[in-house]
């Protein structure tokens, strides 16, 4: 089914057939409007931004480019195609057909999926409001806006499933989705690093390499579920998810790029004195980035885990291309676990360690981004090399945080640790330098800050010089 652009919530479920949902999600919309104009990118409202806006969930629909102003953006409701004959592919209802309601005794198990994965939507958004203000280029202020408008879809996507199937809860719900704020003391958001700050872009690029990847795997598993509507839904948010890490795989590898062309052009490492930024403090922001996103999978030996996969809620990633038995009652999985202040490894209940093999799946993922960026190092004869830091390093969640580990895997004392700690994670002075980077944004069409390589190619094959953003 196409998207209805004549309806106030454009939508492919037919929502003008249930008043009822409809009037909710008409309520619900200006208390969303009213938070993108508080909490979304700031000072934006009169832009008009060269955006890709999805008309249909189709493969030649997705992806309609045009000038939109932002608080104008059609966020809708668009679900992936059903497939009549699919049924559930693990755990004990295995080979059962999908279900097209919320079974009563998932009620609680699916809100809570459904509310951690709405939070995190806004949560990005917040935490990337003051970027535009420093945009190295036209075109990467287009991207952090694009990525915000998608962001602020996929929370509509699941305001939709709370709106939808889980009554007045649901509503509730839905509410304090705009009410929890992203480092809020009083009402933050609920998983770690979405109270973390993205104050500047080398941040951003980590974060939508690092975290939107963990967006990925989680959608991923969501997209496996039982319950066939989360499961559309989250089909149709991985393809817009797909951009989101490709600016965080280019946008590094662009810093990257132009921090290599300054060495070998100036025949020395210290770039900061050329205004750019040094690898260490590259390596040192993709350390502190990478072990945030590692917590969001949760702890390594988890019954939640295995209940979601039991119960049918929640599967591993791509799941129906995993050769096994997809019940896993009799199957082992090795994995490294922390055991008298030591890391050892051990062979465990397959269903326990649902999350780490999870995690396990997702730093493969991240490893390929990591060769890239070293080609580029390497192809300016640079003796250097970016490295994923061990999954126990730096870690706030799950069996490690209790201990104390270098980026080599190397346990220690407290005391080793936070004596090196400022070799391994950002420091205030870091930071000071890269925020010291940062803006006034470059409006000017076809130019880039001096810390950053242009891109190889444009937005839907636009020129180098093209005007992504109409400041009016
Ligand atoms: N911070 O048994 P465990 C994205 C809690 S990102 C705080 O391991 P489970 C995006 C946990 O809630 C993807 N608390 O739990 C990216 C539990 O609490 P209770 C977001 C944490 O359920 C960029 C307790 O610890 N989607 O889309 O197996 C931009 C026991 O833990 C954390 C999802 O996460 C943490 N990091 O695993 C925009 C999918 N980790 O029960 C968007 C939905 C764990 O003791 N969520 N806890 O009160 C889930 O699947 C699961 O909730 C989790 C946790 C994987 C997060």
């Amino acid at each position: 089914m196409s998207i209805d652009y004549t309806q106030r919530i454009p939508n492919n479920v037919d929502l003008s057939s249930d008043r009822r949902l409809q009037r909710a999600l008409e309520n619900w919309q200006p208390r969303f409007l009213d938070w993108w104009k508080d909490m979304g990118p700031d000072g934006t409202l009169n832009f008009d931004v060269y955006l890709r806006t999805a008309i249909s969930a189709e493969a030649n629909g997705w992806a309609n480019f045009g000038y939109v102003k932002m608080p104008d953006y059609r966020w809708g409701i668009f679900l992936a195609g059903q497939d009549p004959n699919r049924v559930i592919a693990y755990g004990d209802n295995k080979g059962k057909p999908v279900w097209q309601e919320v079974p009563g005794e998932l009620r609680s198990t699916l809100r809570r999926l459904i509310v951690t994965q709405g939070d995190t939507e806004p949560a990005s958004v917040e935490q990337q409001r003051m970027l535009g203000k420093t945009a190295p280029s036209l075109y990467d202020l287009r991207n952090v806006f694009q990525i915000n408008c998608e962001e602020g879809r996929h929370l509509w996507a699941m305001v939709y499933l709370l709106h939808a199937y889980f009554g007045r809860d649901g509503r509730e719900e839905a509410e304090m989705l705009l009410e929890r704020h992203s480092g809020d003391p009083d009402k933050p958001r609920i998983l770690g690093a979405f109270n973390e700050k993205t104050p500047d872009w080398l941040s951003f690029f980590m974060f939508t390499y690092f975290t939107d990847r963990d967006g990925k795997y989680q959608l991923a598993s969501l997209a496996e579920s039982g319950f066939d509507p989360l499961s559309r839904s989250c089909r149709f948010m991985l393809i817009e998810e797909a951009h989101h890490m490709f600016v965080g795989e280019s946008g590094v590898q662009r810093i990257v790029q132009r921090t290599c062309d300054l060495m070998k052009e100036h025949k020395t490492d210290d770039v900061r004195s050329l205004g750019a930024i040094d690898l260490p403090t590259i390596q040192r922001y993709l350390n502190f980035h990478f072990s945030v996103s590692l917590d969001l999978f949760g702890q390594e030996a988890s019954t939640n885990a295995a209940n979601y996969y039991t119960m049918g809620v929640k599967g591993r990633y791509l799941e129906t291309r995993i050769d096994d038995d997809h019940v896993l009652t009799d199957s082992t999985f090795d994995m490294d676990a922390a055991e008298n202040g030591r890391i050892v490894r051990k062979t465990v209940p397959a269903l326990s360690a649902l999350n780490e093999r999870l995690r396990n799946d997702y730093i493969e993922d991240c490893a390929r981004g990591l060769i890239r960026w070293n080609r580029v190092i390497e192809q300016a004869g640079i003796a250097f090399e970016l490295k994923l830091p061990h999954r126990a390093f730096n870690r706030r969640i799950g069996a490690f945080a209790e201990l104390h580990v270098s980026p080599d895997g190397k346990v220690m004392s407290e005391a080793e640790w936070k004596a090196n700690e400022h070799k391994w994670l950002p420091t205030d002075e870091d930071r000071v330098y890269v925020t010291s980077l940062m803006g006034p944004a470059v409006i000017e069409p076809g130019k880039f800050a001096n810390w950053i390589a242009p891109p190889q190619r444009g937005i839907n094959n636009q020129p180098a010089n093209f005007e992504y953003v109409r400041f009016n």
